[in-house]
């Protein structure tokens, strides 16, 4: 057991929205998580970060245009690297029949908009746990 807080790295795929991304690192933070707050895009640099960080979770908010087919490559990246018991959790702007597409890829959960913070913290609180 640790007492070390659950570490979760927040990353995107698409550009802009940065005000978005940075709320929720907010909340996370508030409720007791430990964010490492990135704009990293590309499944090499948020892999490696997570790696570098020793993160229990990665977290990626789908923007407008947002290429999907990134998260296969994040969860090869994971098995590559030995470390698949990371888990990913999405949220943001998706087409609703894109998310059992992603579901099927290997993202626990989506959080479409209009998710309000209390269901986010909730579930993270519930269902997010230290890797170590
Ligand atoms: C603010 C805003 C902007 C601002 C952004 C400011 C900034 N620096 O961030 C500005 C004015 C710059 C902007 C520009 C544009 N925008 Co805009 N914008 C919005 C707006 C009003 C809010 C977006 C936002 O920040 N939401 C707040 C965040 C926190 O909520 P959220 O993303 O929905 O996420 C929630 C959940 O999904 C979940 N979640 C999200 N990610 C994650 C990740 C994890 C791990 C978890 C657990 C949960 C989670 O948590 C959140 C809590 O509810 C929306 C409309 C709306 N009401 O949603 C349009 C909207 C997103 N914009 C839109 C568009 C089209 C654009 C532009 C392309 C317009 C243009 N032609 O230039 C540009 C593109 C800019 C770019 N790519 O950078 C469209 C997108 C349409 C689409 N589906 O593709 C929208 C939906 C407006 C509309 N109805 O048409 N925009």
């Amino acid at each position: 057991m640790t007492d070390r807080k659950i570490r979760i790295l927040m990353a995107k795929l698409g550009d802009g929205f940065e005000t978005a991304m940075m709320k929720l690192a907010s909340a996370f933070s508030e409720a007791g998580f430990e964010v490492i707050y990135t704009d990293l895009q590309e499944p090499e640099a948020i892999v490696s970060a997570a790696l570098q960080e020793s993160v229990d979770h990665i977290g990626i908010t789908t923007l407008p245009g947002a290429d999907i087919s990134k998260f296969s490559s994040i969860f090869e990246l994971l098995k590559k690297e030995n470390v698949p018991d990371i888990k990913v959790t999405a949220g943001g702007f998706l087409d609703e029949s894109e998310i059992p597409r992603i579901k099927e890829m290997g993202v626990v959960e989506f959080f479409p908009k209009g998710t309000t913070y209390a269901e986010l913290i909730q579930w993270a609180k519930e269902n997010i746990k230290h890797l170590d």
